[in-house]
């Protein structure tokens, strides 16, 4: 099929805010664009990677004691500055900065707040394994003589948008403003993003768990249950193993596969590893948008309040079929 090459990124964000009436008009179009020339920028880097001087670790660790590559730093700056410069938005918050940067202070200039993972899997990044960056919108809430903080700590529920730009074997741009999931692909041959995944649905039921089973001993007693259900040949429905590292990587195959990613608690992270804010709420919504579902095991995670920028959560993300599967486990933790 010939590729049309007018099906931008942009075209489509422009059709989907003039199809939802929102009062955004062209406002949130404007900021998505400097969410995709970051990312084009980015991957231009993670595709030199080993020609340039930005491999391995940067000598750092983040906010979170994690030892940063070189390509987090150069990924948060470039975000930091596209999206800075756009004009509408009035803080950023991302992985790599311990407090949100107020880009603002009079909210009527910049009216959005956008929370962002700007290199997620980065630890894979010399092994030339897929990475990602992850971002999440909100509208700056009206002035309620709150902190920074008070204006970025939002519930999933109140994200405007969301997405993710995988940097894998071609770069994938996939989104939802709500109303639907659509997912984009680079061609390098004129540096465009061009409609590949129309109206993206996760299957129903997938064969397919993703989990670091390293660490199954000290999960709950109904994950390890659960994960004995889907290693058990079950009519007929006997499931593969697959896990990256990467969540974006992870998640974007479930996406398109169907099965189940989970993230449960662990010794080493009583409360999940993923962060709340910039990996599992905007999975979360397009989980959603597309049909499957995503909680922490015990809640929806789009309906979580978050108590910091940096909170961390259990996430399990999939199709229905496996995701209420799980939910039998939970409530029946010594039944099945
Ligand atoms: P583990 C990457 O560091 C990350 O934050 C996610 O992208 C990924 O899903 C997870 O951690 C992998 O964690 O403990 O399996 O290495």
């Amino acid at each position: 099929m010939a590729q049309d090459q007018t099906a931008t990124f942009e075209r489509h964000i422009h059709e989907q805010q003039l199809s939802q009436r929102s009062q955004a008009g062209g406002e949130l179009t404007w900021l998505l664009s400097g969410i995709v020339l970051a990312c084009k920028i980015i991957g231009e880097q993670v595709r030199r990677l080993g020609l340039t001087n930005q491999t391995g670790s940067a000598g750092s660790t983040n906010v979170h004691g994690e030892e940063q590559q070189s390509l987090d730093i150069y990924s948060n700056q470039v975000l930091l500055e596209c999206l800075g410069s756009r004009g509408n938005v009035g803080i950023l918050a991302s992985e790599e900065n311990e407090d949100p940067i107020v880009v603002f202070d009079n909210r009527d200039d910049g009216e959005y707040v956008v929370v962002f993972d700007p290199l997620d899997g980065s630890s894979n990044i010399d092994v030339n394994v897929s990475v990602g960056t992850i971002f999440s919108i909100y509208r700056r809430p009206e002035s309620n003589g709150g902190s920074t903080h008070s204006e970025v700590l939002q519930p999933g529920t109140q994200q405007l948008a969301a997405g993710y730009c995988l940097y894998g074997s071609s770069t994938v741009m996939v989104y939802t403003t709500g109303d639907g999931v659509n997912g984009f692909t680079l061609d390098p041959t004129i540096g465009t993003f061009l409609l590949s995944h129309p109206n993206m649905k996760m299957p129903a039921r997938g064969n397919i768990y993703s989990v670091n089973e390293s660490y199954a001993d000290s999960f709950p007693p109904y994950c390890r249950r659960y994960l004995h259900w889907l290693k058990s040949a079950e009519d007929d429905s006997l499931y593969r193993s697959r896990y990256i590292g990467s969540l974006v990587a992870d998640f974007h195959r479930t996406l398109l596969k169907g099965g189940v990613f989970l993230y449960p608690p662990t010794s080493f992270y009583p409360e999940g590893k993923l962060r709340l804010m910039y990996e599992a709420s905007p999975i979360a919504m397009l989980a959603e948008q597309a049909g499957g579902i995503a909680t922490t095991g015990e809640e929806s995670v789009l309906s979580i309040v978050p108590k910091n920028l940096h909170q961390r959560v259990p996430l399990f993300v999939g199709s229905p079929f496996e995701m209420q599967r799980l939910q039998t486990f939970i409530q029946n933790p010594l039944k099945v």
